[in-house]
């Protein structure tokens, strides 16, 4: 009788088994967010995640990740090795439920982890269950052990394979081609996100190897300097204006805390918050805890020393102007909420940050009064440039306001109202911009031409910026305001198009606007908003008819088919050095006709790299700066950063 019920339960509960994996095969959106690139990369982010638990628990010093031909994916690690012993009440080797059971990552043995990472929680079963195959070897107490899975169903059982030295787990994976519509690993997109990681758990070691080329790449990463060193990072070639890192991390019951900051000469702000290693792009609790204790400890510091003169103060703006800054916290049962689920929900996280940031900030600036009195001088230039700013504008909107008021007399607008429909494309150049003029379809394409050179946000104040005429010509264009200023729902158009020639010059201009967008409308580049036009590079000819060519390889396909396997013979070739060669109608045909066109969306991937890219290439040196740019014109004209 016991027996037949413990068969009838191993059953049902191998039924139960199935019918979660298949779950994941018929809605994978459901669990790793998109079947596209974005979900392939999740693969190896939920892998390494099981493998950085076991690092956070103190069992593990070294992850690796490879990359192999056919985008084959190996995680290795030196951790205790996932149990291989028969599971009292489900009778299978621990290893094969965590493969096959929805969210028993490492939670079937719930007391080995405080906290764990990883932003569904859903384990390594869903990496099973989207991989046309996944063989996972476990080495533990002297032995080696093997299981291979196809689609998430076992077509081995665990065996053993021989002793083994040392213990750990290495799970390799083929991503399933019936599942993802990518199936190609961005190796820059791994590397940053690995980067992140060991930045995020000091002294973890982090190997990122590609064996996809004969030219194999292997990365190390390790940060025994964990926070510290991660705004070192982000500070780049930005100059601090006191000398050391300010740090300090804590354990409260409601969360365990660690912080890194510190100001430099530049404008801009950079701050990246971080629940459990996740990057909490949209904030949270933990956000709004850290601003609060940043403004009302600065401020008090400064009012208690007689900094201040009569009545001045500093606002939330000025005391984060210049700052890099890394907020990393670890919360037992995170709540994310958000359109993208990176926001911290967690109320209890706010007091814990505030407090903790008000005690060891006030600390830091009562022993470093040199670095405090830096720090305050520099949020007191911030008001100060904020207030003459404010009155410019003012007075400006008395004129040709940036709200409301008057549009730019440059800007050819369209004529329907609606900003979903609507698009605006922001051209380099006046002759381009008249070419463009005459092209576009006027009822839903609005035209704004840029003078040359737009000035760089990332060496300027807010006051500077808002004095410069291009800039307001696109902010009273766009009309949602601008940094704290800023609503989405004001956007007159849905759809801002940056379209620059195709050379050095037009990628350093497209790099400028990049960065203003980024800086100070961040929230256009979220909502998908700005994007990037691509006019073709060559038009190939042969009598009457003409093809347009964007790339070298199309150029040389167009060549063959017009000259009907020929080379080359009574074709032309036209090389487009900038957009001004175009006639109105041939910018439409290419450029501009929505069922003709290609245009790339502007992503933020890693707002970590944007920060570095963006203070790089906008920063103090200029000689870098140049030769970035042409090494990789290429890469910023396909910003995804
Ligand atoms: C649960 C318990 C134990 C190890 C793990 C999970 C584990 C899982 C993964 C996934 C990738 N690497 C991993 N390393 C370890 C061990 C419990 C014990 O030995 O007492």
């Amino acid at each position: 009788m016991a027996a037949d019920n413990k068969s009838g339960d191993y059953t049902s509960r191998r039924i139960q088994v199935l019918k979660g994996l298949e779950a994941v095969r018929k809605r994978p959106g459901m669990y790793i967010g998109s079947t596209s690139g974005r979900g392939l990369h999740h693969l190896v982010y939920e892998v390494v995640d099981n493998s950085i638990d076991e690092a956070m628990a103190g069992h593990c010093t070294s992850v690796s990740v490879v990359i192999r031909p056919g985008d084959i994916v190996s995680v290795d690690d030196d951790g205790r090795g996932i149990p291989v012993d028969i599971h009292p009440t489900e009778g299978v080797p621990g290893v094969e439920l965590a493969m096959t059971t929805l969210h028993a990552g490492g939670k079937f043995d719930k007391s080995s982890y405080k906290v764990s990472g990883g932003l569904h929680g859903v384990g390594v079963s869903v990496v099973n269950a989207l991989s046309e195959w996944l063989e996972v070897e476990v080495r533990r107490g002297g032995r080696r052990y093997h299981q291979r899975y196809e689609r998430g169903i076992k077509v081995s059982e665990l065996a053993m394979r021989g002793p083994a030295t040392g213990t750990g787990t290495l799970v390799t994976f083929k991503p399933d081609p019936e599942i993802f519509t990518v199936l190609s690993y961005g190796l820059d997109t791994l590397s940053a996100r690995l980067r992140e990681l060991a930045f995020l758990n000091k002294g973890l070691e982090i190997v990122l190897r590609d064996e996809r080329t004969d030219e194999e790449t292997e990365q190390t990463f390790r940060y025994d300097g964990g926070l510290e060193q991660f705004v070192e990072y982000l500070r780049g070639s930005r100059l601090p204006i006191h000398p050391k890192v300010i740090y300090f991390e804590t354990s409260k019951p409601e969360a365990e805390i660690e912080l890194a900051m510190q100001y430099d000469e530049g404008f801009s702000e950079n701050t990246h918050t971080f629940v459990n290693n996740i990057n909490t792009h949209e904030g949270g609790t933990h956000l709004t805890g850290l601003k609060a204790a940043l403004t009302r400890t600065i401020n008090d510091y400064a009012r208690k020393n007689n900094i201040f003169k009569k009545d001045e103060s500093l606002s939330g703006d000025d005391v984060r102007e210049g700052l890099t800054c890394v907020l990393s916290v670890k919360v037992m049962e995170p709540q994310f909420e958000g359109q993208t689920k990176t926001k911290l929900g967690n109320s209890e996280v706010r007091g814990a940050v505030e407090a903790a940031v008000n005690e060891h900030l006030s600390a830091f600036l009562e022993e470093n009064p040199r670095s405090a009195k830096q720090l305050i001088e520099k949020s007191l230039q911030a008001a100060r440039a904020r207030e003459a700013a404010r009155k410019a504008r003012d007075l400006a909107r008395k004129k040709s306001g940036l709200e409301g008021g008057v549009l730019p007399g440059k800007l050819a607008d369209c004529s329907i109202a609606d900003p979903a429909l609507s698009e605006i494309y922001l051209v380099e150049g006046d002759s381009a911009g008249g070419s463009a003029k005459q092209g576009r379809d006027r009822s839903f394409q609005a035209i704004l031409p840029l003078k040359g050179k737009i000035l760089n946000v990332e060496k300027a104040r807010i006051d500077k910026i808002l004095s410069n005429d291009e800039i307001r010509a696109m902010v009273t264009a766009i009309g949602a305001g601008i940094r704290d200023d800023f609503d989405l729902s004001r956007a007159r158009y849905h759809k801002i198009i940056i379209m620059t020639d195709a050379d050095v010059d037009g990628a350093h201009i497209r790099t400028l606007l990049l960065t203003f967008f980024y800086r100070q409308m961040k929230e256009l580049i979220e909502a998908g908003y700005v994007y990037i036009a691509q006019p073709p590079l060559y038009r190939v000819q042969k009598g009457r008819i003409e093809r347009y060519a964007y790339t070298d390889q199309e150029r040389d396909d167009e060549i063959r088919k017009l000259s009907n396997g020929k080379d080359g013979k009574g074709v032309s070739i036209q090389r487009y050095k900038g957009l001004g060669e175009m006639n109105p109608d041939q910018l439409w045909k290419t450029t501009m006709d929505p069922d003709a066109r290609t245009i790339l969306k502007v992503t933020v991937e890693s707002a970590v790299e944007a920060d570095r890219i963006f203070s790089q290439l906008m920063g103090d040196e200029v000689e870098h700066r140049r030769e970035f740019i042409e090494k990789n014109a290429k890469y910023v004209r396909n910003l995804d950063v």
